[in-house]
Order: structure tokens, then C-alpha cells, then sequence
């Protein structure tokens, strides 16, 4: 009878570890991550976030929404600041349409494609080390416009 109990409890023990990896594989785990939902302005060349901020190395899922009616739209997000961006936003007029991307991806974090009046894309990256990095539009003169903002990424 001894022996039988121990049996027993074998057996719960083992009901509990499955039961825990289920749970487990169903939550997710531990790597946490951030949605953000950022569109155009209506019809100004600008953000309707001009900042937002996310924790860095999680998984951000970030929508881009173009509201306006007649222009088009991206969003790229820059390894550095001003001057990261104006040099990708050289880049890619110079890449010309119909995405305007440059094809060397180094400064370039995340990016949604060129994206037509009302359309919308969702990209998904990890945050990267703490600081400040531009995002912009790279339709010719949007950026220069005022299409710009600050991903803060916090520690
Ligand atoms: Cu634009």
C-alpha cells in the first residue's frame, strides 16, 4: 500500500507540470510586448503622435494608418536622430518610388511600405537601447515638411 500512494503522487505531480505548461505557452511567457497605433494627421504632413514611447527589447506591433484622402504615406523609423533621418530621407528619394526605401537597410529600424489614402500596415520590431530615434515619412518633401517624430525607448 506504500508503494501505491507513491504511485499516487507520481501522478499529481505530473498532472500539475502539464498543467502548468499549458498555462504557460498559452500566456505567452515572459516576453513582453507593446502595441502602438500611430496615423497621418488628415491632411497635414505630420504624425498624430508626434512622440511615443516603448521599453526597450520588447516586441513592438506598430499600425500606421494614412487618413489623409490624397496623399501618400510611410513610416521609418531611424537609428538616430535628425541627421540619421535626413540621410535616409536623401536615400530614399533618391530610391525613388513606388516605396521610396532605400535598399541598404543600416540605418533603418522598421518601416511600413508607401502606403495610398487610407491604407494601413502593421510592422512588429524590438526596441532598441535607450534613446531617442527619429521616425519619418520618406514621400519627397514630407519629411522636410514637418512628417517626423520621436520614438523614445526607455530603459
Ligand atoms: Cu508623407
Amino acid at each position: 500500500m506504500h508503494k501505491s500512494l507513491w504511485m499516487l503522487m507520481v501522478a499529481v505531480v505530473a498532472a500539475f507540470a502539464l498543467a502548468a505548461c499549458g498555462g504557460g505557452g498559452g500566456g505567452g511567457g515572459g516576453g513582453a510586448s507593446t502595441t502602438i497605433e500611430i496615423a497621418s494627421d488628415g491632411e497635414n504632413l505630420a504624425y498624430d503622435k508626434k512622440e511615443f514611447t516603448v521599453p526597450t527589447g520588447q516586441t513592438i506591433t506598430l499600425t500606421f494608418r494614412n487618413t489623409s484622402t490624397a496623399q501618400q504615406h510611410n513610416i521609418v523609423i531611424v537609428k538616430g536622430g535628425q541627421d540619421v533621418a535626413s540621410k535616409v530621407d536623401e536615400e530614399a528619394i533618391n530610391a525613388g518610388p513606388p516605396d521610396f526605401l532605400p535598399a541598404d537597410r543600416t540605418d533603418i529600424i522598421a518601416a511600413t511600405r508607401m502606403l495610398g489614402p487610407g491604407a494601413s500596415e502593421t510592422i512588429t520590431f524590438t526596441a532598441p537601447a535607450p534613446g531617442e530615434y527619429y521616425y519619418i515619412c520618406t514621400y519627397p518633401a514630407h519629411f522636410a515638411g514637418g512628417m517626423w517624430g520621436v520614438m523614445k525607448v526607455s530603459p
